[in-house]
């Protein structure tokens, strides 16, 4: 599975027909994505969940992405060392993810790695990453849910507001909650999200902020997709039963409503846009049209001087007059 992972992360053509041939036994594995701030304990988090998912017989797989990254490993062996307990577990796979050399995206490779997962019979994937900018937080695209990961203290609330992480997710944990301005954090969130109370009230006005509603989830308050809000402690363990619980029922809600549905469809649409761009890229650059570096293409733009369509335009049918001719010669 690892090498397999490798493979359709480095973007040749055999990662290309291995999902091919894959395809067929992608689905239908649950896809929850974990997001936050650097160090809000998201891996500690997922080591919870892991736990959880696996009483219930599920068989998980985790995927570590660092966008930041061109390289996996290095910065993320603190995700496994988080999650050791379960590395010896077969019913659990943990995989660290970077960019590389792939045009398609990181996005794009997660979600194939995500179906590979499941061909092999993971019934859950976990995507990890860190929410700081817009490409971290484009690939929670890939997730059917989407946890955000909250600490209390150092502004985080704001520091989420500015990352665009308030929009995405299903569920904000608020983690960290045995240290102080954990309900105080809930209280923001339940303000700013559900348009709940009022936060500069004292947190005793909130008897029930951070609890798992209980019951049919479709008696729970608010809109069907109002986000839910729950305090833990990934690090003793505290919440983490009563989160699996709102889990659960918000992914039934999405199903139900049909939004689930539309999150896969919105996905397979991006996913093929995506192929196509890199397809079309890669034969320009098999065909010496466009460098393969991406800094070189733009030098050469500001060397040409004149419109962005004009310059590729002009090199698209360049390639299309000399397609006969440079066909099949290579010349990266
Ligand atoms: N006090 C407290 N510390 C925690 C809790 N959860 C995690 N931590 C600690 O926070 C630190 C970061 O935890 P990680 O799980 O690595 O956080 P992360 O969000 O995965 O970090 P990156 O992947 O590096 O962004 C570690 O030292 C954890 O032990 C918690 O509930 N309470
Ligand atoms: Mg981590």
């Amino acid at each position: 599975m690892a090498r397999a992972i490798t493979l359709i992360e480095s973007g040749g053509s055999e990662g290309e027909a291995l999902i091919d041939l894959l395809y067929p036994h992608f689905g239908p594995a649950r896809i929850i994505g974990v997001t936050g701030p650097p160090g809000a304990g998201k891996s500690t988090l997922v080591d919870g969940l892991l736990t959880e998912l696996r009483r219930r017989g599920e068989r998980v797989g985790v995927l570590a992405v660092d966008p930041s990254s061109p390289f996996s490993g290095g910065a993320l062996l603190g995700d496994r060392l988080r999650m050791a307990r379960h590395a010896a577990d077969s019913g659990v796979f943990i995989r660290s993810m970077a960019t590389r050399g792939h045009w398609g995206g990181l996005t794009l490779v997660t979600t194939e790695a995500a179906g590979v997962l499941q061909a092999a019979g993971f019934t859950t994937v976990i995507i990890e990453t860190v929410g700081v900018g817009q490409s971290e937080v484009e690939i929670m695209s890939a997730a059917d849910v989407v946890l955000v990961v909250l600490v209390p203290g150092a502004g985080d609330d704001i520091q989420a507001l500015k990352a665009g992480i308030m929009e995405i997710g299903d569920i904000y944990v608020v983690n960290k909650s045995d240290l102080p301005g954990a309900a105080e954090l809930a209280a923001v969130l339940r303000f700013a999200l559900r348009g709940e109370g009022n936060p500069a009230l004292d947190e005793s006005e909130h008897p029930d902020s951070g609890h798992a509603d209980s019951g049919d989830p479709n008696t729970l308050p608010g809109p069907v997709h109002a986000p839910q809000i729950r305090l833990a402690s990934a690090l003793n363990g505290s919440g983490l039963a009563e989160l699996m619980v709102t889990l659960e029922q918000t992914e039934a809600r999405l199903q139900a409503s049909g939004e689930l549905d539309r999150r896969r469809r919105r996905r397979s649409a991006t996913e093929l846009e995506r192929i196509a761009q890199a397809a079309v890229r890669g034969w320009l650059v098999d065909r010496g049209i466009v460098p393969v570096d991406p800094d070189q293409l733009l030098r050469e733009f500001e060397r040409d001087n004149r419109g962005p369509h004009r310059f590729i335009r002009e090199r698209l049918e360049e390639a299309i007059r000399n397609g006969n001719r440079l066909s099949g010669g290579a010349s990266k």
